[in-house]
């Protein structure tokens, strides 16, 4: 077959396989009416809904076989060891990782990215040393940082962004030197949807420094298949209930050799070999850095989450949202009073459907609470991304954040929406 032909084939084969009708229906809070009107959800990047597989396996983990796991000998405690950790080898499947116990379980990116900060990062910076950061990262992988260098004396940089909304790589490669310790960065921005070059800003980090690289993959993980193995980077984080998972759970990817060095961050029960009053002696990872009881049926609701993001496929979803985000950017373009700030005018760059908006004369919590009178959820504020805000010039933005279950006609809808914000204020 010859590649063009290839391609069509694939394309047919996509279309035929991506069913957002059929997706649709797997998640039952979607077909219920907010105010008069079929619920339209765009706040995916802040939390997106579940599919009933992924309800039903928590709430069957309740109902048929809980009970604390890595603790007991009975048979439900087996049961829920087991599946507890076939969620760890999923999860590991789903990102690439070259071993299972290269992934810990936390509460969310937040824990993850702090887990880092105070474990790896306690123990490698001295007064002097660097953190470099981008102008776009989330309170999340910039607050933890902060705390770190104020306990160790080093400090924390960000690497400026262009205009169009992209890490700008020469300034950033200009900022790396040998007191560079750690480089932190989010792999798709959750303001801007600016997907970042992981394997660039890895290469230039080898480059010119020996830091370690964490990447926070909250707003990736949902739309694009994730390799860490193929970004190159030494930890990544993200978030369960962003990508149709449960909440209250979460992952901190991280390599074998570097966890394996690192002190445990919480202590407590099912973390240590032996305890005296003197002294402890820690597990390995990953169970060094689960002090205490897990999130156990959110674990195992993340892995039949993960199996239904496998199953319908990284790539169709991605192709899907691009598509979403193409017809939303050409909408858009016809409103002369709506300004996207931050996002790339060439065509080339990458971004995740993730729109930010300032509409001319209407505070963006207005602009959300109208929306709202219509069904439609979005995100109105900074997005925990003050400095990003500081950087566009605005206060804060609208934000239209789309997830595999959205439809053109919902774009339509949301236009439909900014229409009556403008008839409203004029
Ligand atoms: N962003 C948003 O509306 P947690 O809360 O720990 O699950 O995720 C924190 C986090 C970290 N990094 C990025 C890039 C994020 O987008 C988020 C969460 C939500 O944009 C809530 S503020």
């Amino acid at each position: 077959m010859t590649a063009p032909a290839a391609a069509v084939e694939n394309e047919q084969r996509d279309s035929a396989v991506f069913d957002v009708e059929r997706l649709r229906a797997c998640f039952p809070i979607l077909e219920r009416e907010v105010r008069g009107h079929r619920l339209v959800y765009l706040d995916n990047a802040a939390s997106a809904q579940r599919p009933e597989v992924v309800i039903d396996a928590v709430s069957d983990c309740y109902r048929t076989y809980y009970a604390n796991a890595h603790r007991g000998v009975h048979a439900l405690s087996e049961q829920s060891t087991d599946a507890y950790e076939a969620a760890r080898a999923k999860v590991a499947r789903f990102i690439g990782a070259p071993d299972s116990h290269e992934v810990v379980f936390t509460r969310g990116t937040t824990e993850s990215l702090n887990l880092v900060a105070q474990s790896y990062g306690r123990r490698h910076l001295e007064p002097g040393d660097e953190v470099l950061l981008t102008e776009m990262e989330h309170h999340s992988n910039i607050v933890p940082w902060q705390l770190v260098c104020e306990q160790t004396g080093a400090r924390v940089l960000a690497a400026p962004i262009t205009d169009d909304g992209e890490l700008d790589l020469d300034r950033f490669a200009g900022m790396l030197n040998e007191r560079t310790r750690v480089v932190a960065l989010a792999h798709v921005s959750n303001a801007l949807g600016t997907v970042n070059d992981i394997p660039a800003v890895v290469e230039l980090t080898r480059a010119r420094s020996d830091a370690a690289v964490v990447v926070d993959g909250a707003q990736a993980v949902p739309h694009m298949a994730v390799d860490v193995a193929a970004l190159g980077c030494d930890f990544y984080a993200f978030s369960g209930h962003k990508m149709y998972g449960p909440g209250g759970i979460g992952v901190l990817w991280g390599r074998r050799e570097l966890l394996a060095a690192m002190p445990p961050y919480h202590g407590g029960g099912s973390m240590i070999t032996r305890v005296t009053f003197e002294r402890s002696e820690y597990m390995a990872p990953p169970q060094r850095f689960e002090a205490g009881t897990p999130a156990i049926a959110p674990a195992i609701g993340l892995g039949v989450a993960v199996e239904f993001l496998e199953s319908t496929g990284l790539d169709p979803i991605e192709r899907h949202e691009q598509e979403l985000l193409s017809h939303t950017m050409e909408v858009l373009n016809d409103l002369p009073w709506v300004r996207v700030p931050g996002h790339a005018s060439n065509a080339g760059s990458a971004r995740a459907a993730v729109v930010s908006l300032v509409i001319d004369g209407a505070h963006p919590h207005d602009v959300a609470t109208i929306l709202d009178e219509q069904g439609i959820a979005i995100r109105a504020g900074h997005h925990c991304a003050q400095p990003l805000m500081d950087r566009l010039g605005v206060p804060a933005t609208v934000r239209a954040s789309f997830g595999l279950y959205n439809t053109h006609e919902e774009v339509d809808l949301l236009v439909s929406g900014l229409h009556e914000v403008r008839r409203i204020f004029g």
